[in-house]
């Protein structure tokens, strides 16, 4: 009989470890109910995300969403995935998409304690071309709200319970915490099982890769210029850094979280509040580097601590490794006690 079993015959499924936690919460069951069916919806937008040339799924839905940006079929068809699956959880009350408008208010006869501020499909501008994107959220406990409105939405990231999010590349990935670090699961597309493959995942304390659009270069401050010209150009006889860039947030800030070193989409003459958006981009991102040791700030504090004024916020972001955000940091404040 050969020793290679075909079957781990009593393998960690995220199913499986998301109900473990579950009993040591001793929690109702609803937020499991919750992560299984956010779970399931990632799980049909993986498939879909791979059928999509197949199933003529390319191309412009003909409408735009609230950013302007040309909506792709893929978004629109993961946003109701999204929006459908949390609906049925009977564990959500108040979704904020970056695909919606408004906040959508779920249903009394449906409604349970969880506000879920997600990006469906976010990296869409990169459908065409296979570049990885990925499905983005964070979820936040509202206990008793009689009528939840959308202002209800408007909380600072620290007080999320959880967040992550879907990597659709060469594989699909989901990282995720719920408070007790970062954990990333593989979906093993035998079973339609998510694998737990790294637990407790921690960030490099230093990296060697700066990551953002130079293109933008001449909108950067002085500040930030210097900051990647001594990237370029190390002044203590170290190597320069490598530059990495999809263009893709979720790829972007999966490889930072993987190899160390820095993301950022900073405020610029061209965005001066950034580009990525704080409830379902920046916020759900800030969790998980914050939980794997790492800092996600705006420029001026952490990206955690802000308080949204409004669901489709925009902010400034610079995340990655302790030491790398540091030395940014260190020449914001260069500059600004020379200005
Ligand atoms: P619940 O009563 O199911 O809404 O859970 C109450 C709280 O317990 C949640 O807001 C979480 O902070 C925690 N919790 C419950 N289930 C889980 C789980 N499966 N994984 C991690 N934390 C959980
Ligand atoms: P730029 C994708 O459209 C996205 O929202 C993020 O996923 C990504 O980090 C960013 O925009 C890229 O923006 O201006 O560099 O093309």
């Amino acid at each position: 009989m050969s020793d290679q079993s075909p079957f781990d015959v009593d393998v960690e499924t995220m199913t499986r470890f998301v109900m473990e936690q579950g009993r040591k919460a001793k929690g109702t069951g609803e937020f499991t109910q919750l992560l299984n069916s956010l779970l399931t919806a990632i799980k049909a937008i993986s498939c879909a995300v791979r059928k999509a040339g197949l199933a003529h799924m390319y191309g412009i839905a003909g409408t735009v969403n609230v950013t302007g940006d040309e909506v792709k079929k893929l978004d629109l068809l993961s946003n109701d995935l999204v929006i459908n699956m949390l609906r049925s959880s009977y564990s959500t009350c108040i979704l904020v998409s970056e695909e919606n408008k408004e906040a959508i208010i779920v249903d009394p006869e449906k409604r349970g304690k969880y506000l879920v501020c997600f990006d469906p499909l976010d990296g869409s501008s990169n459908i065409d071309c296979l570049a990885p994107i990925g499905t983005i959220f964070g979820i936040h406990r509202k206990d008793s709200l009689e009528n939840p409105t959308e202002r209800d939405a408007l909380e600072p990231g620290r007080n999320m319970v959880a967040a992550g999010y879907a990597l659709y590349g060469s594989a699909t990935l989901v990282a995720l915490s719920t408070g007790q670090g970062v954990n990333f699961f593989m979906l093993d597309p035998a079973i339609g099982e998510f694998i737990l493959v790294e637990q407790n995942v921690k960030i490099k304390k230093k990296g060697v890769i700066y990551s953002l659009n130079e293109g933008y270069a001449k909108y950067f401050d002085p500040a930030l210029t210097e900051y990647i010209q001594r990237k370029k150009f190390p002044e203590d006889g170290s190597a320069p850094y490598s530059a990495r860039y999809v263009g893709s947030m979720v790829a972007d800030v999966h490889r930072t979280l993987k190899y160390g070193g820095i993301f950022m989409y900073p405020a610029s003459k061209k965005t001066p509040k950034g580009k990525l958006r704080l409830l379902y981009e920046c916020n759900p991102m800030a969790f998980i580097m914050e939980q794997a040791g790492g800092i996600a700030t705006t420029g001026t504090q952490p990206v955690l601590d802000v308080k949204p004024e409004s669901i489709h916020q925009r902010v400034p972001l610079i995340m990655g490794s302790p030491d790398d955000v540091e030395e940014f940091l260190s020449f914001v404040k260069k500059h600004q006690t020379s200005a």
